[in-house]
């Protein structure tokens, strides 16, 4: 309940970017790849715009002491630091949070950066008293067991209920496709079993459509794990099995 607590705080520092969906432009035929620190609020800011853009992406964990994906950042991109974009379709990577947030506004939304993302500094000031009140979370490397194939996470990033699983997976270092889901029409602001058991509502998103048919709500977190068989909703029974499954 308290974590709960601090991750709405944190949301709410946040200024609630990474809710809903913007205007948007081309879509990427490949997923893209962020090497991505969840505690970090750079990576934050990023996953936020990816939320708005509604972008699918493989995000390769790389908390501090990681011994996983880190080598393989710095062997491809040559540095130590995170947020790090590869766009296989434009053969493009990146380092620094505000040129990634320009370019995916650039190919992925209209060509502007909405007025909201160009306040910069006050931007990640808010991002950094976001990350704060997560207290280190997502942050540093646990031992973990490596799975073979890769998770799948329904998510969006302000959700308060997401923030948890998505810190856990990282200090794991366990890989995974995040499905972005943010709100896209007015019906998404509705609470999610009111809105789908009797309006029968039926999103215009094919993912959500998929989580939907999968979970028999569009809700999230939703996790997916063909390891084993499992797909879990609830935030702390998805953290709960991460841990029994993957924690060393
Ligand atoms: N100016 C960079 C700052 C990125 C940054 O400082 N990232 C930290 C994590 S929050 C980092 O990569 N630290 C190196 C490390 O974790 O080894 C940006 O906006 O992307």
């Amino acid at each position: 309940m308290l974590s709960l607590a601090r991750a709405t705080i944190a949301s709410t520092l946040s200024m609630w970017r990474g809710t809903a969906t913007t205007q948007l432009g081309e879509r990427p035929q490949k997923r893209l790849h962020l090497y991505d620190i969840e505690g970090c609020p750079y990576c934050k800011l990023v996953r936020e715009a990816m939320t708005e853009l509604d972008l699918d992406v493989v995000i390769y964990p790389c908390p501090k002491g990681g011994v996983r994906f880190r080598n393989s950042a710095i062997k491809i991109g040559g540095q130590e630091q995170f947020p790090y974009l590869i766009d296989p379709n434009r053969a493009v990577s990146l380092y620094e949070s505000n040129d990634i947030i320009q370019y995916l506004f650039r190919y992925y939304g209209k060509g502007d950066i909405p007025k909201r993302w160009q306040r910069r500094y006050s931007n990640a000031l808010s991002s950094i008293a976001s990350s704060v009140v997560r207290f280190g979370a997502g942050m540093y490397h646990r031992p973990s067991k490596s799975p073979a194939m890769m998770l799948e996470l329904y998510s969006f990033e302000s959700n308060p209920f997401v923030k948890p699983v998505r810190e856990r997976l990282c200090e794991l270092e366990i890989p995974y496709i995040l499905h972005n889901v943010g709100r896209n029409q007015v019906f998404d602001y509705l609470i999610p079993v009111v809105r789908d058991r009797i309006f029968s509502f039926n999103s215009n998103r094919e993912k959500n459509r998929t989580l939907a048919n999968n979970s028999g709500v569009i809700m999230t977190p939703y996790l997916v794990d063909p390891n084993t068989g499992v797909e879990l909703s609830d935030s702390e029974s998805i953290c709960n099995y991460l841990i029994q499954q993957y924690a060393v």
